[in-house]
């Protein structure tokens, strides 16, 4: 691999587990697993359709747009209280354990946030995780009005770092969005914790690691 001159890591599952949002869930069912992967599964097959159909809304009305379907879907009933405290779930998200060890390990180059997350998720999600001072950049798709994987979105990095892609590394544990920035020329890790096959989209990650303390240095 090239040197690498800074890190850029995807949000939601990379360093923040999105599926945390399962304790808000017990009030409303006794399968909040259930609940919390077809939300997540919608909430990303949103930005999709929405990017295709060139109709983009933020990242938070997506994600209510995904748990409204997800409720109907599940045939499970939830006043606009229990919608709300499911969404605040997404403003306090945990980090996984390993995440400040490894920023740490990285410290001294830069490190970005690259995300799908509107702005003012970002923030939140960022301070309730402790990870602010460890960040240099957070960047939104916001600013191109579009979502991973379109190209326009991966450009952010480079832009704001002043580095070229090809000498960042991008860090995500979504393999969709590990194929999405590879083709567009950076270098990328794919942070595989839960032993899933790649994506057959063409492009493979330069190297896989299982845990983010274990990224190359
Ligand atoms: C993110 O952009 C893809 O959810 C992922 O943070």
């Amino acid at each position: 691999m090239a040197p690498i001159r800074g890190y850029v890591f995807d949000a939601y599952g990379t360093l923040f587990d999105v599926h945390s949002v399962i304790e808000a869930g017990r009030a409303i069912t006794g399968d909040p697993a259930a609940l919390s992967t077809l939300w997540r599964q919608k909430q990303l097959e949103y930005t999709w359709l929405r990017s295709l159909m060139g109709r983009y809304e933020d990242f938070w009305a997506v994600t209510e747009a995904a748990l409204r379907f997800s409720l109907r879907r599940l045939g499970l009933r939830a006043g606009e209280a229990e919608i709300a405290r499911l969404m605040e779930a997404y403003l306090s998200l945990a980090c996984f354990p390993e995440v400040p060890a490894a920023l740490e390990r990285l410290a001294g180059r830069p490190l970005a946030i690259l995300s799908n997350g509107s702005p003012r998720m970002l923030q939140a999600a960022v301070a309730s995780s402790g990870l602010g001072a460890r960040l240099q950049h957070v960047l939104s798709v916001d600013a191109v009005k579009t979502y991973k994987p379109a190209p326009s979105v991966y450009a952010l990095g480079p832009r704001a770092l002043g580095v070229p892609a090809d000498a960042l590394l991008f860090v995500s544990s979504n393999a969709w969005d590990v194929a999405g920035a590879k083709a567009v020329g950076y270098q990328v890790a794919w942070c595989n914790r839960t032993g899933a096959p790649a994506e057959e989209l063409g492009v493979r990650a330069d190297v896989e690691v299982s845990r983010l303390t274990d990224l190359p240095v």
